[in-house]
């Protein structure tokens, strides 16, 4: 929804997910000194803010709004085949409670969530990126097979004050839901939490699907303090990330969908959290899964009566209405996901109502049986591990924490791994830690082959492009992949406060 900064309103604003890590730079140095002294409490957070401001109440933000449809951002190209257009990342303040107090939040084109940028497969795409923050940023093509030096990598940041143009041709093939957002060394979490994140779709030329009527779905937790302001991290977000309390949709609380007269809706969610996990459930309803981060599936799964997502991931569902109607809440059940330190019980959360009053499921024909040909990648000729871990430590009388990657925080200046261009290789992701942790590569997509947990492997349920994979306490997960693109590419794990804390790491493609 675009945001109308000159009148107060009592629409839901704001979007886009939460997290800060005002401690940004600190941590990724590594030198979480003080941040655990008192586990649950707040003491000794040095560089953090140490007045705790009260959180705002679920009830100073409007609900039962229509849910809005997402801003579409305009292609200014008259060239077949050319997508071009400018984001401009800035400070606003919006009108996001009910009594008019302003929330100031940064945003692409004043635009929360950020604006959807729709194109086809092959498309050549231009963005002209202004930077008018007070901090270095860039723009990172999540999940995008775009060239390393035009993926926002935190070695390419674009100034405060200054711009850069990005450009990448997509290759065909690489239809699905994607997004974008910052990726700037130290500020990612941050500026993310402010409001930072918009919606990529690249479309297919034959698309089985396509008849069926789209909905765009996204979720972004804010979290804000009763007198408006966006609130500042306080422990339980620096170890477990950051969740706020207002989980928003299409950036507006609890609205309303009126669910399509036909009966049937295809599904594009993204889980643009920093840190929450969805265990999405709509009772009555059943989804049917088509489609995983990196466009459709080989065959369509059904009867699935839950979605669970990691931060950062993606799919696409076939919703069909149920047979009685009437409006049915979509929530998110508790995720049990390793959480530290005191903080309360984890609550089912209302996200939206549908209302399916109007919706007369009749004659619906069933799915193709096949929706598109994915191939196993072939013979493996490389392997890499990678080790989640998570260490604390007393040091001068503090605590300190730290997430790291193979024993090691992030180092902009270190290659952690090297691998040879068009090469098959098996990733293996092990999670020593206790929590969770959500792995994303840059530049590609990958296969989930298996999982193992004290030794018992199960192979991955079915055939799927994705970019996000959720690795639990004490399992390791098996991905195959191949890079086909020069250049440096991130690796880590999508909690942003995690992240920024270093569990990050960079392979180099030769
Ligand atoms: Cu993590």
């Amino acid at each position: 929804m675009q945001l109308q900064t000159t009148k107060t309103t009592r629409r839901a604003f704001v979007g886009a997910l939460s997290v800060l890590p005002w401690v940004g730079t600190a941590l990724a140095q590594g030198s979480m000194t003080g941040m655990m002294n008192n586990m649950g409490g707040m003491a000794g957070m040095g560089g953090m803010s140490s007045a705790a401001a009260a959180l705002a109440g679920l009830d100073r933000i409007g609900t039962g709004a229509s849910l809005a449809s997402l801003v579409k951002l305009t292609n200014t190209s008259q060239e077949a085949g050319v997508f071009r257009a400018t984001l401009r990342a800035a400070p606003v303040s919006v009108g996001l409670m009910k009594d008019g107090t302003k929330t100031d939040v940064w945003a692409y084109n004043a635009t929360l969530p950020g604006p959807l940028i729709e194109v086809m497969e092959g498309d050549t795409v231009e963005i002209e990126f202004i930077n008018d923050l007070p901090q270095p940023s860039t723009i990172h093509w999540h999940g995008l097979p775009v060239p390393s030096d035009q993926d926002g990598n935190p070695h390419d940041a674009v100034v405060a004050g200054g711009r850069r143009l990005y450009r990448f041709t997509l290759p065909l093939d690489c239809a699905g839901t994607y997004w974008y957002h910052p990726h700037p060394h130290g500020f990612t979490a941050e500026q993310v939490s402010r409001g930072l994140a918009g919606l990529f779709i690249v479309r297919a030329k034959n698309d089985p699907l396509a008849s069926i009527p789209e909905r765009h779905v996204v979720f972004s937790d804010i979290k804000l303090n009763s007198d408006g302001r966006i609130a500042d991290n306080d422990m339980n977000d620096v170890m477990n990330g950051r969740e706020g309390q207002f989980v928003l949709v299409n950036a507006q609380f609890q609205p309303v969908m009126s669910f399509d007269a036909r009966g049937r809706e295809r599904w594009r969610i993204w889980n643009a959290n920093s840190a929450r996990y969805l265990r999405l459930n709509l009772p009555g309803a059943v989804f049917t899964l088509v489609g995983t981060d990196g466009g459709l599936l080989q065959s369509p799964v059904t009867g699935m009566t839950e979605l669970l997502l990691a931060p950062a991931e993606r799919v696409e569902v076939i919703v069909d209405a149920p047979a009685n109607g009437g409006i049915v809440s979509l929530v998110t059940e508790p995720v049990e996901r390793g959480k530290m330190g005191a903080f309360a019980p984890d609550q089912a959360i209302t996200l939206m109502k549908v209302d399916f009053t109007n919706a007369r499921p009749k004659g619906l024909v069933a799915l193709p049986a096949r929706l598109r040909r994915i191939d196993d990648l072939g013979p493996v000729k490389a392997q890499k591990r990678v080790v989640f871990s998570e260490s604390m430590s007393m040091a001068g009388g503090m605590h300190s924490m730290k997430f790291l990657v193979n024993g090691k925080s992030f180092d902009m200046k270190r290659v952690d791994f090297v691998s040879n261009i068009n090469e098959v290789e098996m990733w293996e992701i092990v999670n020593k830690s206790d929590m969770d942790h959500p792995f994303h590569i840059h530049g590609t997509q990958f296969q989930v082959i298996e999982s193992e947990v004290d030794g018992k492997v199960t192979k991955g349920p079915y055939r799927a492009w994705r970019d996000m994979a959720n690795v639990k306490s004490g399992e390791i997960v098996r991905l195959k992949m191949v890079q086909s693109q020069k250049g440096l590419r991130m690796f880590h794990c999508h909690i942003l406060e995690h992240e920024n804390a270093g569990m990050m790491g960079q392979v180099k493609v030769v």
